[in-house]
């Protein structure tokens, strides 16, 4: 290979504080492994020098332990964008340690382009393969990696050992010209390949290469449990329903899915409902769930940013990659998540809320409405897109001290306007059509938990005859938040106080 070999630390040694670094990868697969953890020991030194040490991170979603998690530790984390969803960096971020804003997934790549964030000293690439003229094959995540190798003014590659080399035909890498020449993004389903299997870099920039030989370490999901599978169960029972009235089609719409337990619970109800023939994905991330329903012959297709695979999966599709190359494309974010795309499509997004109130309006990321949870993510890029557009979360928390239906949403995330259904354990609340009075008392009555759905009615009735279309009472909306935060349970709410 022309490109030097370099240890972790040789590398650490080119990041300097202030550094702009793009990262590979979406979620934990394609992120560096190596690199970061240098990175983190370096930080570690000069800071005990009392010198200052921190670089901005620019990466396609979260990443894993290995990066985010070492960097958060090491305080060495300055500006981070556009997702993450680790514990310590939540707190650094919580605690203003780290500047983090929170955007769509699908717009990041553009707005580095467009300039909006200044240059990019460095990206960190992990690669399946290298040839000498630059040529790269990528990992198990694309991200936004076409955007920061062609801005970056210099590149460090990690050169995964475990990946095998065989990755090739797995990705779709393509990068949209900007404003005013954009052009079509020529995708008309799941599965056209519109770019290129690989990433083309520039020779002259790559500074050196890293070795590194671990999986993407993803965590199995726990086992569902009674309330995600009921959950999932009303999910499954609203797409069927939908179905047989004719509002989709017989031959399905691709599905968007988030990562998590509800998801997974979603998704297998879906593959084991006869009803539903073998459907496609056009996702962001595609989980251990859905390569057991390729295999089952239940999806058929997923277009997805990154395989977000735990090691015993991920081994698995490295060792029948032939298999997956036919059922699977690798995409760049904006992609993955192109509102174009997903409104020609007809994708139906199915994401996750923390708290919803009785108005439709959604809250995913901000407990209580201060403490940043994990981002946006790519839900807004489908939510506000999609065919339909449902959002699942239970319908209490931590026992019932947390109603997450709830007066007036603590943070907006997704308004009235991009949201068409609510799931939760209790059913399915269908907003399409509904004005505000009447979207409430369906959330009150098919998704609220019992325990709390005569105090949501009253609420509702606080405004009275001249409360207005949408009858808030500003002085009680935010209520049962305040009452936990003073007492630790929202059951103890007191509307009479706020007449
Ligand atoms: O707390 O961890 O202490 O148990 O929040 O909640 O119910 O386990 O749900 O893991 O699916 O996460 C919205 C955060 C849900 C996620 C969110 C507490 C609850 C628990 C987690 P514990 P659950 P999930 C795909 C698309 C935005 C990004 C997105 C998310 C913890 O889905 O980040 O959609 N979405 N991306 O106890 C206080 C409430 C609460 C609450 C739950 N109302 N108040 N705490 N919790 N509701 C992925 C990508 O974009 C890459």
């Amino acid at each position: 290979m022309r490109f030097p070999i370099l240890t972790p630390q040789e590398a650490a040694d080119l990041f300097h504080n202030g550094d702009n670094v793009g990262l590979s990868g979406f979620t934990a697969p394609g992120a560096p492994k190596v690199i970061p953890g240098a990175i983190a020991e370096k930080a570690e030194r000069l800071h005990a020098e009392g010198k200052p040490f921190k670089i901005n991170i620019f990466s396609g979603a979260s990443t894993s332990d290995r990066c985010d998690g070492v960097l958060a530790r090491a305080n060495a984390i300055g500006i981070r964008t556009p997702y993450q969803n680790l514990p310590d960096l939540r707190k650094r971020i919580n605690a203003h340690d780290c500047h983090f804003f929170d955007l769509h997934l699908s717009e990041l790549a553009q707005k580095f382009r467009y300039g909006f964030y200044g240059d990019l000293d460095i990206a960190i690439i992990e690669v399946s393969d290298v040839k000498d003229d630059g040529t790269v094959v990528v990992g198990m995540g694309v991200g936004n990696v076409p955007t920061y190798a062609k801005y970056a003014k210099k590149i460090v590659l990690e050169l995964n050992e475990k990946l095998h080399h065989n990755l090739y035909g797995l990705h779709d890498i393509y990068l949209p010209l900007d404003p005013p020449n954009r052009d079509v993004i020529p995708i008309f389903k799941p599965s056209d390949h519109i770019g290129s299997p690989v990433l083309k870099l520039d020779p002259e920039k790559i500074v050196g290469v890293v070795l590194s030989d671990y999986l993407d370490g993803v965590k199995p999901f726990t086992n569902p449990d009674e309330t995600t599978n009921k959950i999932g169960a009303n999910v499954c029972k609203f797409l069927i329903d939908e179905m047989h009235a004719g509002r989709i089609p017989s031959t399905f719409l691709p599905i968007q899915s988030g990562v998590g337990n509800v998801a997974n619970a979603v998704l297998y109800g879906l593959a084991d409902a006869k009803e539903i023939p073998p459907f496609a994905m056009y996702t962001e991330v595609i989980q251990d769930a859905v390569i057991d329903l390729m295999k089952r012959g239940r999806c058929k297709y997923g277009s997805t940013s990154s395989l977000t695979l735990s090691n015993e999966v991920e081994e698995d599709v490295i060792n029948n990659i032939d298999f997956f190359k036919e059922k699977v494309v690798i995409r760049p974010v904006e992609i993955s998540n192109n509102p174009e795309v997903i409104r020609r499509l007809g994708v139906i997004a199915m994401n996750t809320a923390l708290e919803v109130d009785i108005f439709g309006n959604v809250n995913s990321t901000h407990v209580t409405g201060t403490r940043m949870m994990n981002g946006i993510g790519g839900s807004g890029d489908f939510a506000r897109n999609a065919y339909i557009s449902i959002f699942s979360c239970p319908s209490i928390t931590k026992e019932g001290k947390i109603s997450n239906i709830v007066p007036m949403v603590s943070h907006l995330d997704h308004s009235e306007h991009s949201v068409d259904i609510i799931v939760t354990d209790q059913g399915i609340a269908d907003l399409r059509g509904k004005d505000p009075i009447q979207r409430a008392e369906e959330i009150i009555k098919n998704c609220a938990n019992p325990m709390y759905r005569e105090v949501l009615t009253d609420y509702l009735h606080m405004g009275g005859p001249t409360g207005g279309q949408t009858p808030h009472s500003l002085r009680a909306s935010l209520a049962f938040h305040t009452e936990f935060l003073s007492s630790g349970d929202m059951r103890n709410v007191d509307l009479a106080k706020y007449e």
